[in-house]
């Protein structure tokens, strides 16, 4: 099955809601949607580089260039590169993991499509639904957030995790285990603390939540060893985990006791799929992050997190949460047991609807 032509559409969606961390607030999400034709088969990768450097160092302006100026070009016309050897394979270009991911993530699409199964069937997945959780961004006061909190949960989310910064922390999270004592509950720092300020979440501790996310700096896994040391709650690594190499890092070094795994920052769902062997192997559990994903990308997580280790809620929520109308005609719900269901139709198991793709298209290049 020969490479035949790729093309990339820069999107722009609007949020239902805008979404506030610590490096930011977005009303509108920006990435890459990139459509590989091999072999009279059409297939999706959703490249999660956002508009803005505040997550990774990677936006979709430098995807469209390493995707455009040197990813693509060696691979057209030439065979379909299979996408376990595809992270090797694309080694002469330092970095870009979310320009490479997205690229595998259609090469995985066509390989499952060309054989008749879905991803989760070729991933070995174990599950039929994924259980899922809800990620809060900063909201005006602790009170507010209490509010936002209280809509998700009747919408029959179990799980909640709160984006927190310095200055924004233990009250928040305190306001929401106080309105809600049993939920699950976690909160992500987005690298917000040093190892000096950390020690002010130490109260966090006694708030039973189920981790911390990523305290430190991004490319940190040293002062997160030190850190987790004054922690009883479990520190998870995201930004930091950027490839199973460092995954091995961090748990050698016990610099966290649980990870999130985002294929886009890992270089892919092959580097994921072995971060997930790694981590079971280590007795680590590890959960889905989410990049606020369209369909395309919702799919490729929902069949990853159906996998046997991934035994914490991913930030998989329903497609009502991010989206009024997204780029596939299928739409994620959250089914009453705060799950969704993984697709299991051959590939990643939805259809673009092209007239929204049009519709959301704010740059084209065909290649
Ligand atoms: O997809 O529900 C989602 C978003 C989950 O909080 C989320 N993602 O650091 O984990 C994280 C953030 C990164 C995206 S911020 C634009
Ligand atoms: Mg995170």
């Amino acid at each position: 099955m020969n490479l035949d032509s790729i093309i990339l559409y820069h999107l722009r969606m609007p949020l239902v809601s805008p979404f506030e961390t610590s490096f930011g607030r977005a009303t509108d999400r920006e990435c890459v949607l990139i459509e590989v034709r091999a072999g009279g088969l059409t297939g999706f990768g959703e490249c999660v580089a956002d508009s803005n450097p505040g997550y990774s160092y990677e936006t979709v302006g430098t995807a469209i260039h390493i995707l455009r100026d040197y990813l693509i070009p060696p691979l057209l016309g030439k065979p379909l590169p299979a996408p376990r050897d595809y992270f090797t394979l694309s080694s002469p270009v330092r970095g870009h993991h979310m320009a490479k991911a997205g690229l595998e993530m259609a090469f995985w699409d066509l390989l499952a499509q060309a054989e008749g199964k879905s991803l989760k069937a070729l991933f070995g997945g174990v599950r039929e639904r994924v259980e899922v959780g809800v990620s809060v961004g900063l909201q005006a006061s602790p009170a507010a957030l209490v509010n936002t909190v209280e809509g998700y949960l009747a919408q029959g989310y179990t799980r909640v995790k709160i984006k927190i910064k310095p200055g924004r922390d233990v009250e928040d999270a305190r306001a929401v285990r106080a309105a809600f004592p049993r939920i699950r509950l976690q909160v992500d720092a987005n690298s917000a603390f040093t190892l000096e300020s950390a020690p002010t979440l130490l109260p966090l501790d006694d708030l039973h939540l189920l981790l911390i996310e990523q305290p430190l700096f991004e490319d940190d896994i040293w002062d997160h060893a030190k850190l987790q040391g004054q922690f009883k709650t479990p520190i998870c690594l995201d930004e930091s985990i950027v490839s199973p190499r460092h995954a091995r890092y961090a748990l050698e070094m016990n610099a966290c006791r649980i990870i999130n795994i985002k294929q886009a920052r890992v270089g892919g769902l092959a580097n994921a799929l072995e971060i997930h062997d790694l981590c079971q192997s280590w007795d680590i559990p590890v959960w889905c992050g989410g990049m606020l994903e369209t369909g395309v990308g919702r799919a490729a997580n929902l069949a990853l997190a159906s996998l046997p280790n991934f035994t914490l809620p991913g930030d998989i929520s329903a497609t009502e949460r991010y989206y009024h109308k997204d780029i596939t005609h299928e739409r994620f719900a959250l089914n009453a047991d705060s799950t969704i269901t993984v697709p299991d139709q051959p590939g990643l198991g939805v259809t673009v609807n092209r007239a929204a793709l049009e519709k959301y298209t704010a740059g084209k290049v065909v290649l």
